[in-house]
C-alpha cells in the first residue's frame, strides 16, 4: 500500500479511493510504521494536552498492535473503532492528520469536524461507524450492519473492538446475543487491558472465551502485542466469520499510560505492575522484536523510521494548530435530514379503510419500491403479522420481509438502526408496545445524535413503529375503556420528543397513517412512528346525533398505491363555518375527541372550531399552530398524557410564549386526569384518566361564550 495515500499533501482527506474487496498484501513493515505512527502523535498530543492546547486526551500506548488484526481485514468491511485504535485508524486511512485534527477540534477534522472529543473514530467513506462516548454503544449498530450484510449477502464483515469493560455493558451483550441468533458475519475485538479507568476488578467471570463459544461463537484468546501475530490469527477468524458466523478475538493488552489526561496513574497503579507492563507488553518493542528476527528491519531501521516519523507528525501538528476553529455559526446545522423527493399525490382508488390496514398497505407499498426493505420485530413474521396485526399483507406479500427477532428491543433498535446505516435506506423495527422502549432507549438517543455528531458524514435513517397509548376500538368517548392496563397503554410522545435529532410521528386518521409511513420511509434521520392503539380499527367520530362528522370520515377514505403525506405539516381542519372561535392543538386519539367536542358545540351554540392535528410531533409545524392561534386568539391544547413534564406541557409553553399577545383568553389545556405511572386496567379507573370530548366541550363552550 503507498504511504499515506488518502491524504493530499496538504493534508486534505481526499474523497476518492477505492475500498477493495480483497484483502490487501500484507506489508508487515509499513503496519509497523503506522503503529509508530499512532505511538508519536499520542505523545505529541499527550505533550500538547500538558501544555493546555486542548481540554483533554486519551490515548493508544499499548493497544498499537490492533493495526495487525485491521489489516487482515477488506478494506470494504466495516470497522467500530474504540479510542484507544489510533493505529487501526491509521492503518485503513493513511490519514494523520485527522487525529491531531480532532485533538485540536478543528472544523478541517474529517471525522467530527470538531464537535467529539479526540480518538472517537468516524468515516463514512472509510467504514468506520461513528464512535460513541457511552462504552460499546456502537455494538447494537454493528449487529445491524453484519445483519444487513448477511441478508445482501455482500460477503463483507463488522469488526467491533471495545476494552474489557465494554463486555459487561448491554450494548455488547446485544451484540453478542444477535450475531450469535443470526450467526452474523462479525468479530468481537475485546482489547482486555484489565483496566477500566481506575478499576482493575472483573468485567465477566470465569473464561471469556468459553462464554463466547458457549452461545455459538468461535472464539480465540490471544496476546495483543505483536501484530504480525494478530494479522496471522486474524485471516483464518476472518474468512470464519465472513461464511460461518461471528468470532469473538480477546485480546490481552497493557495498558502503557493512564486511563485519560484526566487520570493519574500512579494514583491507582503501583510502579512494578506499570514497569512489568511495559517490558512485556508494549506492542511497539513486541512487534519490532519480531520483525528484527524475521530479517525484515534492523535496531537501526527502526530508530531512524522513529525520527522520520516525529518529524513528519511535528510538521503536521505546527499545520493543524493554524488551522480554523469551527464557526459558533453553524450549531444548528446537521441535526436533521428530511425527504429530498417531492411530495407524491395518491392515483389510487380511496376507499375506507382502517389505520391499520392502512400501516399494512404502506408497508407493502415501501417493500415493493425498496428491495431490501423489512420489519424486523417481536412475532412480526407469524401468520398473524405481530401481535397487532401490522404486518400481516407484508407477510402475504414478502414473507422473507418480515423478521420475528428475539425478545429484546434493544437489539431490534440496533438491527434495524445499523443496516439502515449499512444500506442508507430505511429500515424497520417494531417495538409492541411503546411502554418497552425502555431497554432500546439509549440507542434510539444515540441513533438521533449521529447525523450532528458527525457533521453530516453519517445518517440513521431507522424507522421504528410501535403501538402506543390505550387499547380499544375507537375515540374514549364512543368505546369507553380500552383494557391496555399498565405496561401496555402508555401514550409515549414525551421519551422521543426530548431527542434533538429524532422525529416522532403520531398520526390520528388511516389516510395520514399511510402517506406518513411512507413518507418516514424515505428521509434519512430516525422516525419514531406512534400507532395509538384506540385507531388500528377506528371508525370514523360521529357527534351526539350519532352522525358521521364530515371532514374528518373523509380521511378514512384510504387510495391505493403509493404516496406521501409530508412531515412538519400540521393538519388543519375546520369543524363548523364562519370564522373560528377556538383552536384545538392536539393529535393521535385526543384529535378524534376533539372533533367529537367541536361538532357538539357548533351544533349547539353556531361558530366553528379549527383542528390542529399536529401529525408530526417534533419537530412540530410551529407556523401553522401560529396561524390557528392568531385566527382564532383562543387555544386549547389536548393531549392523554398524565400531566407531568409531558411533550403537550412544551406546546402548551411554546404557544404562551410566542402569542401571549395574540390571545384573548389563557391558553387552556387539558391531560390525563393525575400523575399516575401508568393507566390502570380496570375500566372505571382507565375511564376517569383519560380526557373525553365532554372534558373538550367544556372549554370550548367558554371559547364560544366569553
Ligand atoms: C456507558 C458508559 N459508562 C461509563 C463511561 C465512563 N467511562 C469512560 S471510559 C471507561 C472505562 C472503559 O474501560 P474499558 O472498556 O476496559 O476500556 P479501556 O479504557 O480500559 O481501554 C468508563 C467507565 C462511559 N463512557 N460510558
Amino acid at each position: 500500500m503507498p504511504d499515506q495515500q488518502n491524504v493530499t499533501p496538504g493534508g486534505q482527506t481526499t474523497r476518492e479511493g477505492v475500498l477493495t474487496e480483497q484483502v490487501p498484501t500484507f506489508d508487515a513493515v509499513d503496519c509497523f510504521k503506522q503503529m509508530i505512527l499512532a505511538r508519536t502523535i499520542n505523545d505529541i498530543l499527550k505533550t500538547r494536552k500538558t501544555q493546555g492546547k486542548f481540554d483533554f486526551y486519551i490515548g493508544c500506548a499499548g493497544h498499537e498492535a490492533i493495526a495487525g488484526v485491521i489489516a487482515a481485514l477488506r478494506p470494504d468491511d466495516w470497522l467500530t473503532q474504540y479510542y484507544r485504535d489510533l493505529a487501526g485508524w491509521l492503518w485503513r486511512t493513511r490519514d494523520p492528520y485527522a487525529p491531531i485534527r480532532g485533538a485540536y477540534a478543528r472544523e478541517t477534522d474529517p471525522m467530527t469536524s470538531g464537535r467529539n472529543l479526540s480518538e472517537q473514530f468516524s468515516s463514512r467513506r472509510f467504514h468506520i461507524l461513528p464512535y460513541f462516548a457511552e462504552i460499546a454503544a456502537l455494538a447494537p449498530f454493528a449487529a445491524g450492519v453484519a445483519f444487513a450484510f448477511k441478508r445482501e449477502q455482500t460477503d463483507q464483515l463488522v469488526s467491533f473492538h471495545c476494552g474489557d469493560g465494554g463486555v459487561a455493558t448491554n450494548d455488547f451483550n446485544v451484540l453478542y446475543r444477535a450475531a450469535t441468533v443470526h450467526q452474523l458475519p462479525v468479530i468481537m475485538v475485546v482489547e482486555d487491558n484489565n483496566w477500566a479507568i481506575t478499576f482493575g476488578g472483573k468485567q465477566w467471570s470465569g473464561s471469556l472465551v468459553e462464554w463466547a463459544r458457549g452461545g455459538g461463537a468461535q472464539a480465540v484468546e490471544m496476546d495483543g502485542s505483536d501484530a504480525v501475530a494478530l494479522y496471522e490469527a486474524t485471516l483464518p477468524l476472518a474468512e470464519h466469520a465472513r461464511t460461518k458466523g461471528p468470532v469473538l478475538l480477546h485480546l490481552k493488552m497493557g495498558l502503557l499510560d493512564p486511563h485519560s489526561s484526566s487520570t493519574d496513574i500512579y494514583a491507582y497503579r503501583d510502579r512494578a505492575e506499570i514497569n512489568r507492563t511495559k517490558e512485556t507488553r508494549d506492542p511497539i518493542t513486541n512487534t519490532g522484536r519480531r520483525l528484527v528476527q524475521m530479517g525484515l528491519l534492523t535496531e537501526a531501521d527502526i530508530e531512524h523510521m522513529k525520527k522520520e516519523v516525529r518529524a513528519q507528525v511535528t510538521q503536521i501538528d505546527e499545520q493543524v494548530q493554524g488551522e480554523p476553529l469551527p464557526s459558533g455559526d453553524r450549531l444548528l446545522q446537521h441535526v436533521y435530514s428530511w425527504p429530498k423527493e417531492p411530495t407524491v399525490e395518491p392515483t389510487g382508488a380511496p376507499k375506507t379503510t382502517s389505520m391499520l390496514d392502512a400501516i399494512n398497505d404502506a408497508l407493502v407499498e415501501i417493500a415493493r419500491r425498496d428491495p431490501g426493505f423489512f420489519v424486523y420485530g417481536q412475532d412480526v413474521g407469524g401468520p398473524r403479522g405481530g401481535v397487532f396485526g401490522a404486518t400481516q399483507s407484508l407477510v402475504k406479500e414478502f414473507p422473507e420481509r418480515a423478521i420475528s427477532s428475539p425478545l429484546n428491543e434493544q437489539l431490534i433498535f440496533g438491527i434495524a438502526a445499523g443496516a439502515s446505516m449499512a444500506d442508507g435506506r430505511a429500515r424497520c423495527g417494531e417495538i409492541q408496545f411503546v411502554d418497552y422502549h425502555q431497554s432500546m432507549a439509549q440507542t434510539a438517543r444515540l441513533a438521533a445524535a449521529i447525523e450532528y455528531q458527525s457533521f453530516g458524514d453519517w445518517n440513521c435513517p431507522v424507522l421504528m413503529r410501535m403501538k402506543s397509548g390505550s387499547g380499544g376500538g375507537g375515540p374514549v368517548s364512543g368505546s369507553g375503556a380500552g383494557g391496555g392496563g399498565m405496561g401496555h397503554s402508555h401514550a409515549g410522545e414525551h421519551w422521543f420528543t426530548d431527542i434533538p435529532g429524532m422525529i416522532t410521528l403520531c398520526p390520528s386518521t388511516p389516510y395520514d397513517a399511510k402517506g406518513m409511513l411512507i413518507e418516514a420511509s424515505r428521509t434519512e434521520s430516525p422516525v419514531i412512528f406512534l400507532e395509538r392503539g384506540r385507531l388500528y380499527r377506528s371508525a370514523p367520530p360521529k357527534d351526539a346525533q350519532g352522525n358521521v362528522i364530515g371532514p374528518v370520515a373523509e380521511l378514512w377514505q384510504v387510495p391505493g398505491g403509493y404516496y406521501t403525506v409530508p412531515m412538519r405539516q400540521a393538519r388543519r381542519i375546520r369543524i363548523g363555518s364562519g370564522f373560528p372561535t377556538g383552536a384545538i392543538v392536539t393529535w393521535g386519539i385526543m384529535m378524534l375527541e376533539a372533533t367529537i367536542a367541536a361538532a357538539n358545540v357548533v351544533a349547539q351554540h353556531g361558530g366553528a372550531f379549527d383542528i390542529v392535528d399536529l401529525r408530526t410531533l417534533m419537530p412540530f409545524d410551529q407556523e401553522t399552530v401560529s396561524a390557528a392561534v392568531r385566527e382564532a386568539n383562543r387555544v386549547v391544547v389536548v393531549t392523554e398524557e398524565p400531566d407531568y413534564a409531558n411533550y403537550g406541557r412544551y406546546v402548551h409553553s411554546w404557544i404562551l410564549q410566542h402569542h401571549f399577545e395574540d390571545m384573548d383568553l389563557p391558553a387552556a389545556f387539558i391531560c390525563g386526569k393525575g400523575n399516575i405511572p401508568s393507566v390502570p386496567y380496570d375500566g372505571p379507573e382507565e375511564m376517569a384518566f383519560y380526557p373525553t370530548s365532554k372534558d373538550i366541550e367544556a372549554v370550548l363552550i367558554n371559547f364560544a361564550t366569553a
